[in-house]
């Protein structure tokens, strides 16, 4: 069964078939759409389809660890979700929390290394402390990044890297032609990851909404109309293979 569906590459990682072991996406982000939808068809409230696409982000996880992505991107909260109803508001607060209860074992057991970026501050006590304990207990895990964007926006992120860059450079009597992409890019929150090589949308939306804007300046894109508590190891899979039949160019001609 297991030869049958994966093939044994280089290393000890087995691959889906459709495959190659070179041009694995080292940094895949992913706008996670469709759940209030998904509930909506279900005739379920739209917290049913949001604890469904927390048990998604369980297999995505898992399965991008297994193809050896490097890092993993997911938007789980912008800045703009707090004009919701405050009740759903409060139920995607404690998402973090019940995702660490249920999940922390098997993240260890899989050497995944959490972290969050976004905006801190405005979260609820106790979403901070979750946050702030997963980001430590996996701190000395080596394997995939899982990065959670959780009351993150990516103008907001630009502002503010450009601000402490230009404080930075004042500091050290610079000039403002200093400030290069190389010095706002070190400020970034994902300074010190590789940018996404594929970005991919659930739900059908096919726009960016103020997801890591600088960052997926050379990304791929990658839309699917499954809403996402639909979406599964083997859609990821041939995401990843469309991916791999196209020529990356960033602004030169293909050779
Ligand atoms: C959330 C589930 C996935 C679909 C998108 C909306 C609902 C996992 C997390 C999470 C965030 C940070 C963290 C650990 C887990 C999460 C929110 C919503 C706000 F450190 N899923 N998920 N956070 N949804």
């Amino acid at each position: 069964m297991f030869n049958k569906l994966f093939k044994k590459t280089n290393g000890t990682k087995a691959l889906p078939q459709q495959l190659t072991t070179d041009k694995i996406p080292q940094h895949i982000a992913i706008i996670m759409d469709g759940n209030g939808r998904w509930a909506n068809k279900r005739l379920l409230p739209r917290i049913a389809g949001h604890k469904e696409g927390m048990d998604t982000v369980k297999k995505i996880t898992m399965a991008a660890s297994k193809l050896g992505v490097e890092v993993l991107t997911l938007y789980a909260f912008s800045t703009e979700n707090w004009k919701r109803p405050t009740d759903e508001v409060q139920f995607l607060m404690k998402l973090p929390v019940d995702f660490f209860d249920t999940f922390m074992p098997e993240l260890m057991a899989e050497n995944v290394r959490v972290n969050v970026m976004g905006y801190h501050d405005a979260l609820p006590l106790q979403t901070q402390n979750v946050v702030k304990q997963a980001m430590e207990t996996t701190k000395n895990n080596t394997g995939l990044v899982l990065n959670f964007a959780l009351n993150y926006g990516g103008r907001a992120e630009i502002i503010s890297a450009a601000q402490s860059a230009m404080r930075e450079l004042l500091a050290e009597n610079g000039t403002v032609e200093q400030l290069t992409e190389e010095r706002l890019a070190a400020h970034l929150m994902t300074s010190s990851y590789p940018e996404p090589d594929l970005l991919i949308r659930t739900s059908g939306e096919m726009r960016v909404s103020n997801f890591m804007l600088w960052q997926i300046a050379y990304s791929e894109f990658y839309f699917v109309d499954k809403h996402w508590p639909d979406f599964n190891a083997a859609d990821l899979t041939e995401a990843v293979a469309t991916y791999q039949h196209r020529t990356r160019r960033f602004g030169g001609i293909s050779k």
